[in-house]
């Protein structure tokens, strides 16, 4: 594989940060993500993406809504359902949560997959050494041979035991062209996207509008409630679901709730 790889040196500084600070818990996840990129995890474009995670999480409240509820609902039936399911893994996810990508990956039987756009060999095993510190056995996705159809370059690579014969593939944090790819691939795609304006979002089969970091817990929990659940009962869950309708809760809350921020700053009461 040809890849153009330079070496970032980064200077971490380290400042106690004190629990009673009100943003206490973005700067530990932000602690995260610099230390992906000093381990090599996270490129530096994943902190850009970070930032406009971020930016939407501000816009939502920072809380798993109800229109994520909904969408982790149906996720959880999905993965119940489906025959073969995977779990890609990129270098923000394999930052922020590994843990509960393993947990996750063993309540539901799904398999770990390496799946990274800025793919490169040592980023490949950067981030399956992250996975298997946090407890995996099994990971595929290095040294990915196969194609998604009709996705040029790197980015089109997937591991033929995993991704390219899977019916489900989950992902978070993830490019809308490699989303819609695995789409047009016949494969329902789920997607944890903040950002309900982006391609992921739109073209996904189920999105849930949340931060990674709060949903795959809720997720994982959903999954435990749902197992002893009939076929039929999961059948309904998953087909019940509508993207679009989530969709546009999740913008009509963001629009709802500024406008009450606004009116309250208007009228002197924030
Ligand atoms: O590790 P690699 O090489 O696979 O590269 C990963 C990145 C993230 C660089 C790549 O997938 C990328 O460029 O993604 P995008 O196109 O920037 O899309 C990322 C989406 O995830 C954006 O819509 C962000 O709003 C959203 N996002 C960022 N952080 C979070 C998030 N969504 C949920 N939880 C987050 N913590």
């Amino acid at each position: 594989m040809k890849t153009e790889t330079s070496q970032v040196k980064v200077t971490i500084v380290r400042v106690p940060v004190p629990r009673s600070h009100p943003r206490f818990e973005l700067l530990m996840v932000r602690e995260r993500m610099v230390e992906g990129l000093a381990k090599g995890l996270v490129v530096p474009e994943g902190l850009i993406s970070h930032g406009r995670g971020e930016c939407f999480d501000y816009l939502i409240g920072e809380k798993t809504e109800v229109f994520a509820l909904k969408a982790i609902r149906a996720a959880a039936a999905s993965l119940l359902l489906a025959g073969k399911p995977v779990i890609s893994v990129n270098g923000n996810l394999a930052a922020l949560c590994a843990h509960e990508l393993v947990e996750l990956s063993k309540a539901t039987g799904a398999l770990l997959e390496v799946n990274l756009f800025y793919r490169s060999r040592l980023r490949e095993q950067a981030v399956a050494s992250a996975l298997r510190a946090a407890g995996a056995s099994r990971i595929l996705g290095v040294n990915a041979s196969k194609r998604i159809p009709q996705l040029k370059g790197f980015r089109s690579l997937v591991d033929a035991k995993g991704i390219f014969e899977a019916d489900l593939v989950l992902l978070g944090i993830e490019d809308g062209d490699r989303v819609e790819a695995l789409r047009r691939a016949g494969k329902k795609v789920i997607v944890i996207d903040l950002n309900p304006l982006s391609r992921s979002a739109f073209k996904a089969s189920i999105t849930i509008i949340d931060n990674v970091v709060r949903a795959l817990p809720k997720l994982r929990l959903e999954v435990e409630k749902l197992r002893g659940a009939s076929k039929q009962r999961l059948h309904r869950e998953a087909s019940s679901y509508d993207n679009g309708k989530i969709l546009a809760e999740a913008l009509n809350h963001i629009r709802n709730r500024l406008g009450t921020l606004a009116s309250n700053l208007a009228s002197g009461r924030s």
